[in-house]
């Protein structure tokens, strides 16, 4: 990789793996791709270029492509599961059309995409612990389908054209930096926000419920050091299973608790996130990602909880 698009430079993941691209190839070589209503902001806009790049304008992804001499796309743009259920063609049209949009460019111009997919892609028939990399995946959420759907396309223009595609599927993320929007998993995000700020959280999942997730820092590492490793290493492309941790909401509440004794959580199950939730696996097998090309997470829920609570204590009450 020498120079590198990011569609969706100002999500939840683009904001802070703009940063650290930029940190790494130079900042001149990264490229902030952003929609009209959400322009980068701060130190993401003036320490190197922006484009406005929808993912479903071909002809302006090409144009970037040859201005800049993009070699490597990171096409982040997407709704989370919980917003695509109530929009589910502004998903498919983002998630999909946007994708093949990204591949045919990258075809003609020789590029390397990655495209998150997600523990969504899995659902209700898939084995829910230990869930390994090939396996059955019947999502049902149009979000899980677009999911799947983005592993078996980029699949397609690898297998096709020769097209260096490469993904893993991403757990629920938590950032002190961009709160996520409209995921299933966010309360493991919001959480820490309550308990800076000194309230009640209202837990929308229900005690019990297992998911993967994982602290930015590692998928932020996890993006690049599969987009970074050897073709010749692989033999899966899309859809690598990686985790570091998998907890349900009295584990996270108990690891806060640990450093603000006083910190309370009630519950509120919210319908459609504790479906999702049902429907996803209680943990992954990534030993494929930790074989092909060296996957190894360097958080877990104490060491994440330690620095969440720093960093966002810093960030919200100065
Ligand atoms: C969501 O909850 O929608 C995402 C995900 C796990 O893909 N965070």
């Amino acid at each position: 990789m020498k120079n590198i698009l990011i569609i969706g430079a100002t999500g939840q993941i683009g904001s802070e793996l703009t940063m650290k691209l930029r940190s790494i190839y130079g900042n001149a070589h990264v490229v902030a791709g952003y929609i009209r209503g959400a322009e980068p902001k701060g130190e993401l806009l003036e320490s190197g270029p922006a484009e406005i790049c929808d993912v479903t304008d071909g002809d302006a992804i090409e144009r970037i492509v040859r201005r800049y001499r993009i070699d490597a796309i990171y096409n982040l743009a997407a709704l989370l599961s919980v917003v695509a259920e109530s929009k589910p063609l502004m998903a498919w049209h983002i998630g999909i059309d946007g994708l093949i949009k990204v591949l045919e460019v990258a075809r003609q111009h020789g590029c390397m995409v990655f495209t998150p997919s997600s523990i969504g892609s899995f659902g209700p028939e898939s084995p829910a612990d230990g869930t390994p990399q090939d396996t059955i995946q019947r999502p049902r959420t149009i979000y899980g389908v677009s999911k799947v759907t983005t592993e078996l396309l980029s699949d397609y223009y690898h297998r096709k054209y020769g097209t260096d595609t490469r993904s893993v599927r991403f757990p629920g993320l938590i950032s002190y930096k961009t709160p996520p929007g409209g995921g299933t998993t966010d309360y493991a995000c919001d959480i820490y926000y309550s308990a800076v700020r000194g309230e009640k959280f209202i837990c929308p999942i229900a005690a019990g419920t297992y998911m993967d997730m994982m602290y930015m820092p590692d998928a932020l590492n996890a993006a690049i050091n599969l987009m970074e490793v050897d073709h010749a290493r692989l033999k899966h492309y899309n859809g690598f299973n990686i985790a570091s941790m998998s907890f349900e909401p009295t584990q996270i509440f108990e690891a806060i608790r640990k450093y603000k004794p006083e910190f309370q959580m009630d519950f509120d199950v919210d319908p459609l996130k504790q479906a999702n939730a049902d429907s996803w696996p209680n943990s992954i097998d990534d030993t494929c990602a930790r074989e092909e090309w060296g996957w190894k997470p360097t958080f877990n829920l104490d060491s994440m909880t330690q620095d969440m609570l720093t960093r966002l204590s810093k960030r919200l009450l100065g």
